[in-house]
C-alpha cells in the first residue's frame, strides 16, 4: 500500500514522515518528494516467527511518499506539479497543521485547512470529469460509461467527493486512470502543539471529517518524534507519562487498516514466516496472486488455518490430526489472521 502526505507548506509532512519511517529527512522548508517504508508490528507474526523459526521473516509494510508543500508569498494550495505527484498515490494522508510554525504566516487553522484541501481535490475533479463528460455525451459512449460520469459529477457540484458515493450508485471502473483526487481514501492527520499532545480530535473537525468520508487522528509530530528517536524500551513509559495510548504510527497503522478496509493473511514455513495485506473480502484466488501470479494462475486450492486455531492446537500437524485443517475453492473469502497454504499447478 502506497500512502502519499499530503498538505499545506510548513503543516509537518516531514516531521511525520521521519517519525513513521525512522529516516532522518531534513525537516524545514519544501524538499524533494521522498519514499520511505514502515514496517506494520504485528505480534502475530512475532509469535510465528518464534514457532517455525524461518530463515526470513516478514512483516507487511506501508510505504510513505512525502509530498512537500508549496511555499511562496500569499499562496495556499498545491501546485499542479504537486496535485500530479499526488494522483500517484493510493491512499492520502492530509496532514494539517495546528501548532504555530514561525516559517508559515498566519496562525493554525485547521478546519479551514481541511476545508481548503477538499475544495481543491473536488475543484481539480470537476474539471477532469466535465470534460470526459461532455466528450462521453458527443462521442455517444454506452449508456453505462456516460452515467457513470453524471453521478460522480453530481456529486462533485455539491461538493461531495467521489469517495461518499456508494459501490452500488457508481461504476468505478470507467473512473480508472483518471487519477481522481476525491475518490482516493482520506486520513486527515491533525498535528497539534506539544502542549495538546495527547487531546482528542475537537469535535467541529471531527465532524466535517465524517461528512467527506474521511478518518482522522490527531498527533504532536515534533513530540512523535522525540519518541520515535529514544530506546526502545523507553518509549513505553514516556508515552504513559504525556497520557497517550500508543505510539502514533501505531494508531496511524490501525487507523489507515480500518480506513482501508485492510487485513492481513500470513504463510509460514522453515524459508519464510511473512504477513501479506489484502483488502477485506478478497477471494482465495486473488490472494494467492498476492505471494506469486503462478499460484493465481494455476491455483487448485487453499489449506487454511486460522491464527487462533494454530496457536490453539500447537502446529499444522496438531491442527491436520485434530479435523482443523480448512480446504478452501477458489471463491473462499480470506480472514483476517488466516494461514495460508495454497495448492497450485501450472
Ligand atoms: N511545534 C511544533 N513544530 C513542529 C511540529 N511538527 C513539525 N514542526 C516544525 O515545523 C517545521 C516544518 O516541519 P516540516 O515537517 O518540514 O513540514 P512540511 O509539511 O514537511 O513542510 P514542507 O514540506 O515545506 O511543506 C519544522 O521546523 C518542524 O520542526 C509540531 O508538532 N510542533
Ligand atoms: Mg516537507
Amino acid at each position: 500500500m502506497k500512502i502519499g502526505l499530503v498538505g499545506f507548506a510548513g503543516s509537518g509532512k516531514t516531521t511525520v514522515f521521519n517519525t513513521m519511517t525512522g529516516l532522518d529527512v531534513p525537516v524545514g522548508y519544501g524538499g524533494e518528494v521522498r519514499l520511505g517504508a514502515v514496517r506494520v508490528p504485528d505480534e502475530r507474526i512475532d509469535r510465528l516467527s518464534k514457532i517455525f523459526s524461518p530463515k526470513k521473516t516478514t512483516y507487511a509494510e506501508i510505504a510513505f511518499c512525502d509530498v512537500p508543500g508549496e511555499h511562496g508569498s500569499g499562496k495556499k494550495g498545491l501546485s499542479p506539479r504537486g496535485l500530479q505527484q499526488i494522483r500517484d498515490q493510493e491512499a492520502l494522508c492530509l496532514v494539517i497543521r495546528d501548532f504555530d510554525n514561525p516559517a508559515v504566516e498566519g496562525t493554525p487553522d485547521p478546519l479551514g485547512d481541511l476545508e481548503a484541501f477538499h475544495a481543491e481535490c473536488v475543484f481539480a475533479d470537476l474539471e477532469i470529469v466535465d470534460k470526459r463528460l461532455e466528450r462521453a455525451r458527443k462521442e455517444q459512449a454506452p449508456q453505462a460509461e456516460i452515467s457513470a460520469f453524471a453521478t460522480a459529477h453530481a456529486a462533485l457540484e455539491t461538493e461531495k467527493p467521489i469517495r461518499a458515493v456508494p459501490e452500488a450508485e457508481l461504476d468505478r471502473g470507467f473512473l480508472k486512470g483518471f487519477g481522481l483526487l476525491s475518490d482516493r481514501p482520506l486520513l486527515v492527520a491533525v498535528n497539534v502543539d506539544e502542549s495538546r499532545a495527547a487531546d482528542s480530535m475537537p469535535d467541529p473537525l471531527a465532524r466535517r471529517i465524517e461528512e467527506i468520508h474521511a478518518a482522522g487522528l490527531t498527533l504532536c509530530a515534533s513530540v512523535e518524534a522525540d519518541i520515535a528517536a529514544m530506546p526502545e524500551a523507553d518509549q513505553a513509559q514516556f508515552i504513559a507519562d504525556l497520557g497517550l495510548q500508543s505510539s502514533a504510527l501505531d494508531r496511524f497503522i490501525r487507523t489507515a487498516y480500518g480506513l482501508l478496509d485492510l487485513i492481513s493473511f500470513f504463510t509460514v514455513g522453515p524459508d519464510e514466516v511473512r504477513a501479506w495485506t489484502i483488502r477485506r473480502g478478497t477471494k482465495a484466488r486473488r490472494a494467492a496472486g498476492k505471494i506469486h501470479s503462478d499460484l493465481e494462475r494455476g491455483f487448485i486450492r487453499a489449506e487454511v488455518i486460522p491464527y487462533a486455531t494454530f496457536i490453539e492446537h500447537g502446529s499444522e500437524n496438531a491442527v491436520k490430526a485434530a479435523g482443523k485443517l480448512q480446504v478452501e475453492g477458489q471463491d473462499y473469502i480470506v480472514q483476517d489472521g488466516d494461514i495460508l497454504h495454497v495448492r497450485f499447478n501450472i
